[in-house]
Parts: C-alpha cells; structure tokens; sequence
C-alpha cells in the first residue's frame, strides 16, 4: 500500500470516528455504534484495496461437491427450552452439540409468532405481509397460501439442480396449486395440518387428519406419539438416496406444538413433562440425522439449520428469561432458538452471535452457501448473513459492498423516503431492522440494534441489552424518533409494495 493510500485511510478513519462520535447520541449506545462503524468501514477498507480477499469466489459446478442445506424447523419451542439455550429442566445433548461446533443466535426472530406465516416468512425470504400471509393460521377451510408467482427455497434450489423434500407440517395451503409438490418440493410426506383440537374438527367425518406420501394418504388419523420418529425416519432415506447430492431438505417438525406426542421409550424421560420429553425425543431424532451425515460422508458439505417457527405455545412451564408466548410480540412470543451448523462449508464454531438475525435472512444466506445467486427481479426482505455465520465480520455488511454472491439483494427493496426521514434514518440501518407483526398480522415493534419500540397501544421504548424481558420502559427521543419513523416507513413500503396471496385453484376466485 503506497503512502497516498495509507494517508486516505488515516484519513477516512478521522472522519468515520467523529461522525461516529457525532451520531451516537447516548453514552450506552455509543460503544456499539463505534464497533459497528469500525466494522463497516474495515470491510469497505478490504474491499478497496484488497478486492481478492473479499470478492466471492467462482462457484464450483461440480454436483457432488455442491453444498446440501438441512432447514429443521421445529414447532412452538420456546426461547429458553433446550440445554444450549438455559434450560435445566432437560437434556438436549445432540442439539447443544450443533451449537458447540457451529453458532448459537441470540438474537433470532421468526417471521411472526404464529405458525403459517412464520412459515411463509421462511420459505419466501419475506415477511409475511409483503407475500399476503399475514393474518393467522390457514385452517383446513382456507383458501388461501403463498401465490405461485412466489420463488420459494425449494423452487429456487429445485431450479439449480437439486433434489428437494418437505418432511413435516405444511401449512402453507391444501389444495392445488399450493401444495408443497407446487411450491418447488420434488418429494413430499407429512401433515398438511395441524393436529390441535381446533383443526381436527374439520376431519371428524374422515377418519381424522391424514398423513400424506406425495399425493397419497397413508394413515388416518395421524398418530402424534410417532410422528418424530416417522419424520426422520423418512428424511435419512431421503439423505441417503441423495448422497451424491446436492439436496434442500426441509423438515419442519409437527412438535412441540399441541397436541404433544412422545413415543414409549421417551415418556417420564424429562423433568419437564409431556412437553420435555417431545424435546428430547426431538434431540434424539435430530442426533440420528447428524449421525446418518456423517455415516453417508456427507456432513462436510452439509449446512444444518435448526430454529423454531415461534414462541413457546401455552401450558407450558412459565421458566423464561424473556416474557410472552406465541401469538404475542412480547420477546417470547417471537424471539427463538436458532443454531447454524457447516464446518465444512466454513461456518464458525463454538460461535455466538448477538447480531439481530431475521427468519428471511436464511433465503439468500442459503442461496450464498450454495453458490447460487437471487434471481433479478425478485424483491425480498432476507439479508445475506453469511459473513456474520463464518465469523467473517462481527455485523451483517451493509450490501453497497457487495461482499457475497447475495449480499446486495436488499438494495431492490424501495427506497424512497421524504426528506424528512432520510435524515434520520439510514438505508442500511432499515435494512437491519426487524419488523414484529402480530398473529392477526398487524404492524406491533420495531426493534434495531438494542432498542425495541412498542408501538400500540402507546409507544414504549426498551433496551433489550440490558432489559431483555421488558419490564422497564426507557425514554430516548432520538432513538424513539427514528424507530417510529422505520415503522412509517415499512408501513409505506407495505401498503405500496405487498403482493397477494396464492389461491386455491377450485375456489373459483
Ligand atoms: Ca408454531
């Protein structure tokens, strides 16, 4: 590096640090804001004067040493409820295993606190309004799921070469042309349903609700005490089958939502009741999965991903550092366990990562994983983490350094603030926004960085960092200022940029 070039980055670092200085308005917020800012500007350093280092590297085309992606979603586990996460009451050895050779979040949101648009969210890389599954849960009657304009995961990497498979509860819609076999899943077996006291009226007259092979169904009613053990049976075959790969296998579990099931050899197994003994049977299937990776030589070219799709549901134990359950945006109801497992593919280890991670960001995350590059055109709402999971960079990079295959994906969302906000708000800091929506779909918080913003029924302001269960509104009008505003903002973006819902071809609408 030349002397000129040496004198702009002395240069450039006196600038950042006085700006930085100058908008970190409290004495709290300000040593993270200087780590962001240091972070950032280091990076965008790199880029210039060592483009090799930081530009994406070739995609290898070659099939099998292609990357396999593993999303394990679980249902209704609550923040706190595996060893790795605080709980004490049961074992969760294989799970806490994940964590301690890959990263842990702490701070992880679903998509929303309530089953099908959390699912939506993590599918499509968008929240949930932005695709028009917003609003509750799609019960058997409902017409409605994610449109077939939509680029899911799976069609994204169906279209890329790979193999793909949902093993578990759908959700998403239950007939024709939203089906998983329509959405980019070659291979289907499960539960299109939930089994809770609710849902299963709607199958009364048919002998219960169906576990279904591809098209076919193959038992009614299902059986909840099996049904974690059926679904992993089905998903090492499938691993098995495609061991030359590349695969996308998505195995959204039917527990630990209600009604729990636990098979004989795991009952009175936990402290925790009906409910910690579904979890470690869930850590039991999850190690056999690892297991058949490793068995097949696999696991080094695997990326596992295990999260929950919302807060943990009621009757369960009320132990939780945080407060609230599913259907609320209380911490609790949204904020869950999320470890990202590949130390083949790079990913770090032993890591924890307290950066404010979304469900959508997994979209183009994988995407990056595997080499493959978000279509143009598509609009989502997932940023590529991957620099912040491979321990790479301490933040999500802003995406005008174009680190990643992926990493500039959130620059098509619009961007086009009145005056007054775009100087009070930055780009990139609404990008790292998370955008809390109720289980009726309604606009609830705003959280960036430490600060989360309740908006109704008035505003209340918490610091997460040292508050994590809000129970003590804080007052900081700058920060108040600009949440607010992110929320008109994304309001804006919503009422001018969502797209609607996918319906049922025979409804006729
Ligand atoms: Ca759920």
């Amino acid at each position: 590096m030349s002397h000129i070039h040496r004198s702009m980055v002395a240069a450039w670092i006196a600038v950042f640090l006085f700006t930085a200085m100058m908008k970190a308005g409290c004495r709290r917020s300000f040593a993270n804001h200087l780590r962001r800012r240091i972070t950032t500007q280091a990076i965008l350093i790199a880029t210039v004067f060592f483009p090799r280092l930081v530009h994406p590297q070739p995609v290898n085309a070659d099939q099998a040493s292609r990357p396999n992606i593993i999303l394990i979603l679980v249902d209704d586990q609550g923040y706190y409820d595996l060893g790795c996460y605080g709980a004490t009451e049961v074992k969760t050895p294989r799970i806490d295993q994940l964590a301690q050779q890959g990263v842990r979040l702490t701070d992880y949101y679903a998509a929303a606190p309530i089953c099908s648009p959390s699912r939506a969210g993590l599918l499509t890389g968008c929240y949930p309004r932005r695709v028009g599954n917003h609003i509750w849960v799609h019960r058997a009657d409902s017409i409605q799921g994610i449109h077939p304009d939509e680029l899911t995961l799976a069609e994204l990497f169906q279209q890329n070469g790979y193999a793909t498979a949902c093993i578990g509860k759908w959700h998403l819609g239950f007939q024709e042309p939203l089906l998983p076999k329509d959405q980019g899943f070659d291979e289907y077996f499960g539960l299109l349903h939930n089994l809770d006291p609710v849902e299963i009226v709607y199958f009364d007259s048919l002998g219960g609700v169906p576990l279904i092979r591809q098209d076919k169904v193959i038992q009614r009613p299902a059986d909840p005490n099996h049904l974690t053990e059926r679904y992993t049976d089905e998903a090492i075959a499938f691993i098995k089958r495609n061991r030359d790969g590349p695969f996308f296998l998505y195995l959204p579990h039917t527990m630990l939502h209600h009604p729990l099931g636990v098979s004989e050899g795991f009952r009175g197994s936990s402290q925790w009741g009906e409910y910690g003994d579904a979890i470690q049977e869930m850590d039991h299937h999850v190690g056999r999965v690892m297991d058949c990776l490793a068995e097949e030589g696999v696991d080094d070219r695997t990326l596992v991903i295990y999260v929950s799709d919302n807060g943990r549901g009621p009757g369960r134990n009320d132990r939780q550092p945080i407060q609230g359950r599913k259907l609320t945006t209380y911490e609790g109801g949204i904020r869950v366990p999320a470890i990202c497992w590949g130390p083949g593919l790079g990913i770090a280890q032993g890591a924890e990562c307290g950066e404010v991670i979304r469900a959508m960001d997994w979209f183009p995350s994988v995407a990056t994983v595997a080499g493959i590059e978000v279509p143009n055109g598509i609009v989502i709402d997932g940023r590529d983490v991957t620099p912040v999971l491979k321990g790479e960079s301490e933040v999500v990079p802003p995406p005008e350094l174009n680190r990643t295959v992926n990493g500039r994906v959130p620059l098509r969302r619009t961007w086009d603030p009145p005056y007054e906000w775009e100087q009070l708000i930055g780009r990139d800091e609404y990008n790292d926004a998370f955008f809390y929506h109720g289980s009726e779909g309604q606009l609830a918080a705003v959280r960036w960085q430490q600060w989360k913003l309740l908006l109704s029924p008035s505003l209340k302001l918490f610091d997460l960092s040292v508050d994590p269960g809000e129970s003590q509104p804080v007052r900081n009008g700058e920060v108040t200022r600009k949440l607010r505003g992110m929320a008109i903002l994304f309001q804006h973006e919503m009422q001018r940029d969502a797209r609607p819902a996918g319906v049922a071809r025979a409804s006729g609408e």
